[in-house]
């Protein structure tokens, strides 16, 4: 697993400035997950990991829940999923790509003994010059008792914030385009779900990215066959693997197909 990078100059800074004011939340930590091959770590509990376009494991449906772009030349990019509208940010209007999310559909994986909530994160950026890189500033994650609530952050009381990446400092995860093209999905995601406890069952997602260019950028669940309900409608694996499709696999087959365009 990665470590944590921290900027020592910036540590050592944070340090006098502490001394001098008393606050413990001055340091900044950042996880590097740009470089070369796959890529993983923590962050404030978080595990997260590039997606491995060779790895049969990481294919699956994917449904996306919120889907956001930097608006003009703007680089910076913001928003939330819910099913209300207006929206607040930067989110798509199609309530195809931004809308509520129950946490019954978030499915969960058990890594090392311990049970995560899986989120899967496809960053669309230009793969010229320093572009394809991306920086998740801000990484949230509520539960709400509707599916249509607005006014971020409080939801008008409406919603508890369950995780912040920035619970313990602030935190940035540099990204990067990893598997270029539509439908290619590139990071995991992973939350402890011992966290997603009390009565809400509605799950809201807000994130915040800078050097966002390009496309769109969009988070989604994956489809998993659960126990405890009823399959969900996939294309035929076997057609795609007749195709010779399967063995690529760094593609996220999705529902609704003919609506990926940009
Ligand atoms: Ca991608
Ligand atoms: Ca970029
Ligand atoms: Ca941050
Ligand atoms: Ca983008």
């Amino acid at each position: 697993m990665k470590k944590i990078n921290k900027s020592s100059v910036f540590a050592i800074a944070c340090t006098a400035f502490m001394g001098a004011f008393g606050n413990s939340h001055a340091t900044a930590a950042t996880l590097n997950l740009t470089n070369s091959g796959l890529q993983n770590g923590t962050l404030n509990g978080a595990f997260f990991q590039e997606i491995d376009p060779n790895d049969p494991a990481g294919t699956g449906v994917l449904d996306s829940f919120v889907r956001l772009q930097s608006p003009g030349n703007k680089t910076v990019e913001e928003g939330y999923n819910t099913d209300a509208r207006p929206l607040q940010f930067n989110e798509n209007n199609s309530p195809q790509f931004t809308r509520s999310l129950k946490l019954s559909d978030v499915p969960i994986f058990t890594i090392g003994g311990v049970k995560y909530r899986q989120f899967v994160l496809d960053i669309n950026e230009e793969n010229a010059k320093d572009e394809p890189l991306i920086d998740l500033e801000k990484l949230q994650i509520f539960l709400g008792n509707a599916g249509n609530l607005v006014n971020y952050p409080t939801f008008g009381g409406n919603a508890v914030k369950i995780f912040d990446l920035d619970g313990n400092e602030d935190n940035t995860v540099k990204l990067r385009d990893t598997n270029a093209g539509s439908g290619r999905a590139d990071l995991l995601t992973y939350i402890p779900d011992s966290l997603f406890s009390g009565p809400n069952q509605y799950v809201y997602l807000y994130s915040k990215f800078s050097g966002a260019e390009g496309g769109f950028e969009e988070w989604a669940v994956q489809v998993k066959e659960k126990p405890d309900t009823p399959p969900k409608s996939v294309p035929e694996p076997a057609a795609l693997a007749g195709l010779g499709l399967v063995a690529g696999a760094m593609t996220f087959a999705r529902r609704r197909k003919s609506s990926q365009t940009a």
